[in-house]
């Protein structure tokens, strides 16, 4: 069992289908469809951040531009962000793990009070509405991200009741911790959600910045996987609780005990045949996937999203979409039921 886990985990690190994009959201259950979310583009939309420095790391690659929806949330209701490996209608059945390959990780949720949703670019203040990390074991262990598997990719974050109205960007963020034993290793996958919250509230918690906020060497970021450990801690602000609600501030505060990460790693790491093997895999994957990123990023960018239709690689149709059905460049190709891309 074990080992065939491994096998699976060690095969699957190596291909695309590991990673993941959040991109479903409800507000108390109902599904909002997709024209508040800046959905991640392009070839590479599955793919994650890893520099900590980078602007990139508030929105994801392209996440600097709003999309035209903002979706209205009361104070105090629940918001389910919603993760799987592609926009396919395939890959969205709850039989598919919302995010495979052994990445393991934190799930962390962060709002930011803007004037506009539809146009913020993220470098406003952060405070973090949710996190859980670590739930039990070690090497690899039971992390939020296998938790969020067995629920069909969902999490529910409640939105702190007193907050005061008005637009906010909603960041998802899940660290997927299989590669972070080596500096930048760890893997950022991020989506922006423009919400409008309703209500009397008057609370503006302080935040932080991003980037500023994380550091490639913040023990919960630098992090090997592959040893013994009893709590984990989260990278960021610890959750806002001023708020009320039963927001998920458990592993927030008994997993902030831990040390001296990156002095034991080398250690561990050679300890188990297995995991060094997999550590290799998993390093050859990173470098490929950085460098492939990096070239998509420039061209997409290039691209903008002004004017009429949706840019190069954008959405253009699909279930749910209410979103723009023409290209402002390119064709509009119909990937699945689900999702129309505007693709050269
Ligand atoms: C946000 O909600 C308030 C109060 O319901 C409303 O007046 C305002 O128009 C909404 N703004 C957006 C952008 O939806
Ligand atoms: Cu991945």
């Amino acid at each position: 069992m074990k080992a065939t886990g491994l096998a699976i985990a060690a095969a699957s690190v190596a291909g695309a289908s590991a990673h993941a994009i959040f991109q479903k959201l409800a507000v108390n259950g109902v599904d909002q469809g997709t024209s508040c979310i800046r959905l991640p583009q392009g070839p590479s939309a599955n793919f994650p951040v890893t520099l900590v420095s980078s602007n990139d790391i508030r929105c994801n690659v392209g996440g600097s531009t709003g999309v035209s929806g903002v979706c209205s949330v009361p104070a105090g209701g629940t918001i389910t962000v919603e993760m799987h490996p592609t926009y396919s209608a395939a890959d969205q059945s709850c039989d598919v793990e919302a995010i495979g390959g052994a990445h393991h990780g934190p799930v962390q949720v962060y709002m930011q009070k803007v004037t506009d949703a539809t146009t913020a670019d993220g470098s406003g203040s952060w405070f973090k509405v949710y996190a859980e990390g670590l739930i039990s074991g070690y090497n690899a262990g039971y992390w939020a991200t296998d938790k969020m598997n067995a629920n069909c990719g969902k999490v529910n974050v409640v939105v702190p009741s007193g907050l005061a109205p008005g637009n906010y960007l909603v960041r998802a963020e899940v660290i997927a911790l299989h590669a972070a034993f080596q500096p930048n290793g760890a893997q950022f996958y991020i989506t922006c959600y423009q919400i409008n919250v309703t209500g009397s509230g008057t609370a503006t918690p302080s935040g932080v910045l991003l980037p500023g906020a994380y550091s490639p060497n913040d023990p919960g970021i630098y992090w090997d996987l592959y040893r013994s450990f009893d709590s984990y801690p989260l990278p960021g602000p610890t959750v806002y609780t001023g708020g009320s609600g039963p927001v998920s501030t458990t592993t927030g505060t008994t997993l902030r005990t831990t040390t001296t990460t990156s002095t034991t790693s080398a250690t561990a790491r050679t300890t188990t045949p297995s995991s060094t093997t997999r550590a290799s895999t998993t390093t050859t994957t990173t470098t490929t996937v950085s460098t492939t990123r990096a070239t998509t990023t420039s061209s997409t960018t290039t691209t903008g999203s002004s004017g009429t239709g949706a840019p190069l690689w954008g959405q253009c149709g699909g279930i749910g979409w209410t979103g723009p059905t023409t290209c402002a460049s390119g064709k509009c190709v119909s990937t699945n039921a689900y999702y129309s891309q505007c693709q050269p």
